[in-house]
């Protein structure tokens, strides 16, 4: 039985030695010094033994457990330290290595003008109103007070979806403001940006698809003074407080009377220069009183309340106050282009 030991334990510490995942050490654990391990069927075997040799192998028996159980934590010890080392190893960061540089994108140049002028929208008390590229003609048309046989109906001029000219486009910012003048009680003052429809042959100057913003104010006695005081205000935030204005009658269906609105040219101060083609003016913007039938087809009373609107080209101001030549540039995404501005 001693010799029985003395293998057992020769065996035991040589696989305890050799093994190498922590698993097959726990395996090797469990074969000899388990419930049913090896160690403890030599112990259940002592019955057999007399009475004076009982004592010496149940000493050595004894000892081999805990020589086993010290063996196999020593082993366990050293299989993790290793494990550590390899995984340390492994997963070694140098954080000396230089990162990979992020480029930074910037604002679109159309955006900087749009948010410069929304700022100063919002700093005279307006918010802004979005709505549907997709319309219903009779938000771009009718209840703008367009005749039937205006020509920026035709089917020439106007992207429509259907036969019946009933859906398209919109050729203007302008039905935004129908919609909030159908669900919105005065005092209404809104400006909406926002893309627009036409149909165009693109040039440096044109562009099937281009922006305006355009600006509604509606109270109780509103007048031809409010708007001059508000786009003179916009006009001298936009170009410096000393910038002249100049108001021109003009033409539009949905306002009476409308106006066109020029500003002094902001690079000749007026004397005449290629800027604004030797006039000392150029034009920023169309504007009006709002037609009575205008405030009528969408639901407020002429006679109690009165208002002014305008429209600007975002593109044609952005081009202007940069200096760009060509409408084109804007809307290709030459990255050479946008990141000068
Ligand atoms: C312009 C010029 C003049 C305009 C009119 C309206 C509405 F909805 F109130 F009738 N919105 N925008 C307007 C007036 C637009 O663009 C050159």
């Amino acid at each position: 039985m001693k010799e029985q030991l003395t293998v057992l334990k020769n065996e035991a510490l040589a696989a305890i030695a050799e093994v190498s995942a922590l698993q097959a050490l726990e395996d090797l654990r469990v074969r000899f010094l388990g419930k049913k391990g090896e160690v403890t069927a030599v112990l259940k075997q002592m019955g057999g033994l007399s009475p004076e040799e009982r004592p010496a192998i149940g000493q050595l028996a004894n000892e081999l457990s805990e020589k086993l159980t010290e063996a196999i934590a020593a082993r366990r010890a050293e299989l993790e330290a290793l494990f550590l080392d390899v995984r340390l190893g492994a997963e070694k960061l140098d954080v000396t290595i230089p990162g990979t540089a992020r480029e930074v994108g910037k604002q679109h140049v159309l955006k900087k003008t749009l948010d410069e002028a929304m700022e100063i929208f919002i700093g005279m008390g307006f918010t802004i109103a979005e709505g549907p590229e997709v319309e219903l003609s009779a938000n771009n048309f009718d209840k703008l007070n367009a005749p039937e046989a205006h020509p920026s109906r035709d089917w020439g001029d106007t992207f429509y979806f259907d036969q019946d000219s009933q859906y398209l486009l919109r050729t203007q910012t302008s039905p935004v403001q129908v919609r909030v003048m159908e669900s919105q009680k005065p005092p209404i003052r809104v400006v909406s940006p926002g893309r627009v429809y036409r149909k165009d042959e693109v040039d440096a100057t044109h562009s099937p698809m281009f922006h305006q913003i355009e600006g509604l104010v509606v109270d109780k006695g509103i007048t031809m003074a409010d708007l001059k005081g508000t786009l003179n205000a916009l006009i001298q935030q936009l170009y410096g407080a000393e910038t002249q204005t100049r108001f021109r009658p003009h033409h539009f269906p949905f306002t009476e009377p409308s106006c066109e609105v020029d500003c002094q040219c902001f690079k000749c101060r007026g004397a005449g220069c290629a800027m604004c083609k030797g006039e000392g003016w150029i034009e920023l913007l169309g504007a009006g009183m709002v037609h009575p039938n205008v405030l009528r087809n969408c639901g407020i009373d002429p006679d109690e309340y009165s208002g002014f609107a305008f429209g600007m080209g975002l593109d044609r101001m952005t081009m202007m106050r940069y200096n760009i030549s060509d409408l084109r540039l804007i809307f290709e995404n030459d990255l050479r282009f946008l990141r000068q501005f």
